[in-house]
């Protein structure tokens, strides 16, 4: 069976073999004009995945497309989530969603979300992107399904650098133990991961053996040979008694002569160019409507910029960033201070830097950039974030300096007992960088935009914690804690070019504030503001406080503008850029002296904002002393896939959001003192609000 009718039992339409290749080959295509529209995305292992998808969702599996819920159906997890488009198009292609749509990939609020969401599209059965948990969740199915005596196939899509994940063969175990023979596991061998071919990132083979010992049942296919596929597929469904599992040869890229065993590939997408010439090699050029397609992606993306706007508190002048002279601003981001300190520092023989398939984005590879001499001291770990982890604090006991770093969701989350008990409870000088913290990263959506890891890492015993405010001060913060903070550390920078608001001179001191106060105007909007050390800083009677860590500094700045510049306002910015230990005084004094403190945070609130309060809360100066405060973040909600100024728009966490909640609290600071008893209700209902 395949294609279902589930009240009738009918097949839809039965694929011939050349049909499912000619539409792997339409899919192919189509991927790369949605990514191409997108902007980003991964159009390597999409391309050597396909043949199989088309397999799968048009052939082998049966499920029914007007009825994606129908108990009885096949179900398919894509384990590897950044293949996502080519998860779409199967479904497209089925019907399950128009095909048209999966162009939208990647755009705010899309369906086609970066990894696949099951919450956002019918069809998808779970929710991926974090690498190595697909076959998990897949036995977990596989369990109910025996437990319901219910007869369907579970098919579970994985990569061949995904192996490298521990919970990869816990789950294989599992399979094997409990003799799944409802689980098909499939592995797109396509060789190549990011940091470069699997062999030598982190070797995996011979799977074959490896699966077999684990007691699964083997096939080793050409995962583009599609007689090869359709035949192990459904072969695949008859044995009993134990799991399969199909290892797919494939070639990452497949079908674009200049993306094919490319590397760089893995997380790119073609400009328009590279996408006509792949058409043409695909002999696609007159069968794929690209100009509509694009206008389509284009249109949706007016109507998210439209709504956007409209949603943005107002003022009277435009105040983004470059938007005028006086909001110049040079663009870096904060990950590049990390990759030069290490560049710079990398010659001790002590720092040891530990690789997770994630290196160049990352910038931790620029320890070894041209450097042929520290290539001893790069241990790639592949992707095995909670091994690399306890490897760590192994290497610390002897006295190396060891840094590792990866997404801060998979740096600070995943391995979060192997920090606590192997690195943290020991006490080991361990420095680990959370990279792409926020939602400022962007299009890859909520799997990837790590908005809780601070809390766990602050909560940590012996743990020091700096999140810092731009590329110069990320420099800076890596050079201390690297070689001279003794203990662990995380540090946490984001993705996305941020203005550099500091320089050489700015003072950079662990565990102690900066305030940072407007001064003059000018062609720079930098230069424009000075900063100096909060504990030499003198009150200057300012209206309020903006105290904030990490690329909201910059924010706050614009904001402590906006509101000089609209409301005459006064503002003292602190930048806590060392959450842990924290500024208890900095803190203590800006609320003293203000009497109205606004956090703010690229994470969901309460990192900062209830450190902050926590504080204040403890702080005998304060008792008796009126503070008023708001809080900007994230507000317990999952991130969504977007460019990444949008979802700095859309989560509520620009400049202007900022300063739209300080004229909340100024309003209040300003009527309270005078206001009569039914007037301070009404504030304070309006407060409510
Ligand atoms: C837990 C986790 N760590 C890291 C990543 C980042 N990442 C995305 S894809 C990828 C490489 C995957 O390689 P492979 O499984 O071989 O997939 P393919 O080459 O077929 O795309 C990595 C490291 C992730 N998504 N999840």
């Amino acid at each position: 069976m395949a294609l279902t009718d589930s009240s009738t039992g009918t097949v839809l339409k039965e694929y011939s073999i050349a049909e499912l290749k000619d539409t792997a080959n339409l899919m192919r295509g189509y991927d790369l004009v949605a990514l191409c529209a997108a902007g980003s995305g991964h159009a390597g292992g999409t391309l050597s995945i396909m043949d199989i998808a088309a397999a799968l969702y048009l052939k082998v599996a049966n499920h029914d497309p007007k009825n994606p819920n129908w108990a009885g159906r096949d179900r398919i997890i894509w384990s590897t989530g950044h293949k996502a488009p080519s998860l779409y198009l199967g479904l497209a292609f089925a019907g399950f969603c128009p095909l048209d749509d999966v162009v939208t990939l990647r755009k705010l609020s899309s369906p086609y979300q970066g990894h696949p969401h099951w919450l956002k599209l019918p069809g998808v059965e779970a929710s991926t992107g974090s690498l190595g948990q697909g076959l998990s969740i897949a036995v977990g199915l596989a369990l109910a399904a025996r437990l319901n005596n219910q007869k369907h196939k579970i098919f579970c899509i994985m990569g061949d650098g995904e192996q490298q994940e521990g919970q990869i063969w816990e789950a294989a175990m599992e399979a094997g133990h409990y003799q799944l023979d409802n689980l098909i596991g499939i592995i797109d061998c396509n060789r190549l991961q990011i940091d470069g071919w699997v062999k030598d990132v982190m070797g995996v083979e011979p799977l074959c053996a490896k699966y077999a010992s684990f007691g699964w049942d083997v096939m080793r296919i050409d995962g583009h040979d599609m007689n090869q596929v359709v035949d192990a597929l459904e072969l695949a469904k008859t044995v009993t008694g134990r799991p399969v599992v199909i290892l797919a040869d494939t070639v990452k890229g497949k079908g674009v002569s200049f993306m094919e065993d490319q590397a760089g590939w893995h997380g790119k997408t073609p400009n328009y160019e590279e996408l006509t010439k792949a058409l043409e090699e695909l002999a696609l050029s007159d069968r794929i409507p690209v100009q509509h397609l694009l206008d389509k992606a284009k249109s949706y993306q007016a109507e998210v910029d439209r709504k956007l706007d409209d949603k943005m508190p107002k003022f009277t002048r435009d105040y983004w960033w470059n938007a005028r002279d006086t909001m110049k601003v040079k663009m870096e981001p904060t990950r590049k201070g990390f990759g030069k300190s290490l560049a710079d520092n990398g010659d001790d023989e002590r720092v040891v830097c530990l690789g997770l398939d994630i290196s160049g984005s990352i910038t931790i590879s620029d320890f070894y950039a041209g450097k042929p001499n520290r290539k001893k001291r790069w241990i790639s770990m592949g992707i095995a974030e909670q091994s690399a982890t306890s490897a760590a604090a192994g290497l610390a006991r002897e006295g190396k300096l060891p840094v590792l770093g990866t997404y801060a969701t998979f740096a600070a989350a995943r391995n979060l007992d192997q920090i606590r008990t192997s690195v943290c409870y020991g006490n080991f000088n361990v420095m680990i960088a959370g990279a792409h913290g926020g939602v400022s990263v962007g299009p890859d959506g909520a799997t990837h935009q790590a908005l809780e890891d601070l809390f766990a890492m602050q909560g940590l015993p012996n743990m020091a914690v700096v999140v810092p405010c731009d590329a110069v001060e990320t420099r800076k913060a890596t050079n201390y804690l690297l070689l001279q903070h003794q203990g662990p550390k995380y540090i946490r920078f984001a993705r996305e070019a941020t203005p550099i608001v500091t320089d050489e001179k700015t003072p950079f001191v662990f565990g102690q504030a900066n305030v940072i106060r407007l001064r003059r105007e000018g062609p720079n909007f930098a230069e424009a503001f000075e900063t100096g050390l909060a504990a030499t800083y003198k009150d200057e009677g300012e209206d309020l406080s903006i105290i904030a860590c990490g690329p909201m500094v910059p924010e706050a700045m614009r904001a402590a503008f906006i509101l000089k510049k609209e409301f005459g306002y006064e503002t003292r910015v602190v930048n806590l850029h060392t959450l842990k230990p924290i500024d208890a005084e900095a803190i203590v004094r800006a609320a003293r002296e203000t009497g109205v403190v606004v956090t703010a945070e690229e994470h969901q609130i309460g990192a900062l904002a209830w450190r902050v309060s926590g504080i204040m809360t403890e702080s005998s100066q304060l008792y008796g002393v009126p503070v008023i405060t708001g809080a900007i973040g994230v507000k317990d909600r999952f991130g969504d896939s977007g460019a990444p100024w949008e979802l700095i728009k859309k989560f509520e966490v620009s400049a202007e959001h900022i300063a739209h909640k300080a004229l909340e609290l100024m309003t209040f600071k300003k009527k309270w003192p005078e206001a009569k008893r039914e007037e301070r209700e009404h504030l304070f209902y309006a407060g409510m609000r």
